[in-house]
């Protein structure tokens, strides 16, 4: 059991539409996460959401690079990029979050993914590590020492808010039935949890919460 204490805050990464069964870039059970965050997000004194927030000319798209195709590698940004279905645009309705995703007042959302000159995998910076949301700075503002990450994909977004985490200085930890992989190779969500343990990033469930 983890006691939650007043400097815990809950980061939800990227629960929309999109990445949920029917979306765009569906992650295969991602609608079943979100009970269980409602379920857990009341434990928590601060409760944090992410959301990636494209407009339609984001180079990470296949359909904006001519004969790419999803999947297909590009540079983009000075690194290598893996392109994308068109998913999350800023106003559509797979850019929204699920809509049984509990939203308390106190719930701030920091948007990433609005450059579209370089993807946004991680809350904190963009893969190349240019832009800063503020999410680093809110949640230090706030007391916050240990975040406990969840939401989509496992193998991207949470994989990279994670590591980001942890490299800023929170003790961080994953909730690993809060969350579910893409798996564009079989076996990527399983590695995206080993390479996070061997980082120091603590694998747990909601009911060790
Ligand atoms: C994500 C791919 C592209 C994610 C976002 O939220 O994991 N994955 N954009
Ligand atoms: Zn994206």
């Amino acid at each position: 059991m983890e006691k939650i204490k007043k400097s815990d805050a809950l980061l939800i990464v990227d629960v929309q539409n999109d990445f949920c069964p029917g979306g765009t870039l569906a992650v295969a059970e991602g609608d079943q996460i979100v009970p269980i965050i409602n379920n857990i997000q009341e434990k928590f004194p601060l409760v944090v959401a992410t959301q990636d927030f494209h407009p339609a000319e984001h180079g990470s798209f296949a359909a904006n690079h001519a004969g790419k195709k999803t999947g297909e590698f590009i540079e983009l940004a000075g690194l290598t990029q893996i392109l994308w279905p068109v998913h999350c645009v800023q106003g559509s309705q797979g850019g929204d979050f699920h809509p049984d995703l509990n939203r308390g007042q106190r719930m701030k959302v920091f948007q990433k993914g609005k450059n579209p000159e370089v993807d946004s995998y991680s809350g904190f910076f963009d893969n190349a590590r240019r832009g800063d949301t503020g999410l680093s700075e809110y949640l230090r503002s706030q007391g916050i020492e240990r975040v406990f990450v969840c939401g989509l994909a496992l193998d991207y977004c949470v994989k990279f808010t994670a590591m980001d985490a942890e490299s800023l200085g929170f003790e961080t930890f994953v909730i690993s039935d809060a969350t579910r992989a893409v798996n564009l190779s079989p076996g990527d969500g399983s590695k995206a949890l080993g390479e996070m343990k061997q980082k120091g990033i603590k694998i747990l469930t909601s009911k060790d919460l």
